[in-house]
């Protein structure tokens, strides 16, 4: 750090945008000589310097040189300025270093996230940089602009009307919620298990769209686990493809089995596949080892689409044709969140929300009105920062 950068007027600069794949990356540089320092790197298309553009004119032109880069800049306000420039690592690395040059540095948004650590709004902008579709991001969304915070308002009303009862009724919502919250940023792990041979693997390529893992008509040939992300009905959903479940001595395709084991107990979901064509009854022992949320999935019903089966909802595929995949698409989604939100549903969304929920609940369940209406207030408190660095409004 220059003595340059810690002059009072400096300023610093903050790639807004999350790194990785981008079509456009947005960079703030904040400080009360912003424009003044950004002007000799910008060449405005127009040929007038940034300093004479009024606050909310949007300027095209080149970074630096009159082949430049190409960006837009924005002055915000007075002491902001915003940089858009093309999307991916190199345009906005080079943009910041620049920036240092003319002595603004360059600081990790997330370490600003991070001085808000109890802020509901700074947890959702890091979740929406992670949510990958769009349903899971309206719901982030709607948490930013206050879904989670007024519900949190509502409960702590009750609670100062010693109403602990419906605190707890809202709060247990709040926690039912949370089994879909968690998963807006994270996907959901869904394992497909069941006897070598019975079309795992051709049902995750269907599924996916595209020819993810190796199909084979010899029993064992998938041996570590395969996975792929794809999205249901908007929610997001890793694939895991898993080696048949049978006896083998042959070593690599007992560790694939060992480790497709692992992955049935850890899943959010397992999907039992089974081979419409030949239902065969020992595959009913493997129904002692499934885990309460699982699917039967009955495959290659092309070759017997007249055999009786004892669960008759259970749906009926064919990987090959994709006949019934949508069918089973709905199945996944509903048993995944047979409730889902509507539009403004306040939504818990990360690990220390739900850990505060059950706290406050546990306490309120023990009889610890005072502590239990502290803890609420102390959160609620936490909720009153200023406004984050990008933000140019504050929400409703
Ligand atoms: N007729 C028919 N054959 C299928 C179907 N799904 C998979 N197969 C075939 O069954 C064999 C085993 O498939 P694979 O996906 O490798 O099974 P896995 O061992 O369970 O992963 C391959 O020859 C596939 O082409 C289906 O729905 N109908
Ligand atoms: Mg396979």
């Amino acid at each position: 750090m220059n003595a340059q950068v810690e002059s009072p007027g400096a300023g610093s600069a903050m790639l807004l945008t999350p790194r990785g794949r981008g079509a456009v990356a947005t960079i703030l540089v904040t400080g009360v000589e912003a424009a003044a320092r950004v002007n000799p790197l910008f060449l405005a298309a127009s040929g007038r310097p940034l300093t004479e553009a009024p606050v909310g004119r949007i300027v095209f032109g080149r970074w630096r040189e009159a082949l430049g880069e190409e960006v837009v800049v924005c002055r915000v306000s007075d002491s902001q300025i915003e940089i858009h420039c093309h999307g991916g690592e190199a345009a906005a690395a080079r943009i910041l270093r620049d920036l240092e040059d003319v002595g603004i540095l360059a600081r990790e948004c997330r370490d600003e996230l991070s001085n808000h650590a109890e802020s509901i709004r700074a947890e959702a902008l890091e979740a929406l940089a992670a949510a990958t579709t769009l349903r899971t991001a309206q719901i982030l969304w709607d948490q930013y602009r206050g879904a989670l915070r007024r519900e949190l308002t509502a409960i702590q009303a009750a609670l100062s009307v010693n109403d602990s009862q419906l605190a707890r009724v809202r709060l247990q919502l709040l926690l039912e919620r949370a089994s879909y919250g968690l998963h807006l940023a994270v996907p959901w792990r869904i394992a497909l298990v069941g006897r070598p041979n019975v079309g795992k693997s051709s049902l995750l390529n269907a599924l996916l769209g595209f020819g993810r893992a190796i199909v084979h008509h010899e029993p064992g040939t998938t041996r570590d686990l395969v996975t792929g992300l794809t999205a249901f009905n908007g929610w997001p959903c890793q694939l895991i493809d898993t080696a048949g479940l049978r006896e083998t001595d042959e070593p690599i395709e007992r560790a694939g089995v060992a480790l497709a084991a692992e992955t049935l107990r850890d899943a959010d979901l397992v999907l039992w596949i089974r081979d419409l064509s030949a239902p065969s009854e020992i595959d009913e022992d493997l129904r002692e080892t499934l885990p309460e949320r699982h699917v039967i999935v009955w495959n290659k019903c092309d070759l017997a689409a007249q055999t009786p089966i004892h669960d008759p909802e259970s749906p009926r595929v064919c990987a090959i044709s994709g006949v019934a995949l949508d069918s089973l698409m709905a199945v996944i989604a509903q048993t995944l969140i047979p409730e889902p939100p509507v539009a403004g549903d306040a939504v818990p969304f990360t690990a220390s929300q739900v850990e505060r929920l059950t706290k406050i609940d546990a306490l309120l369940a023990a009889g610890e009105l005072v502590e239990a209406t502290a803890r609420m207030a102390q959160w609620l408190r936490a909720q009153n920062h200023g406004l984050l660095p990008g933000e140019i409004c504050e929400p409703s």
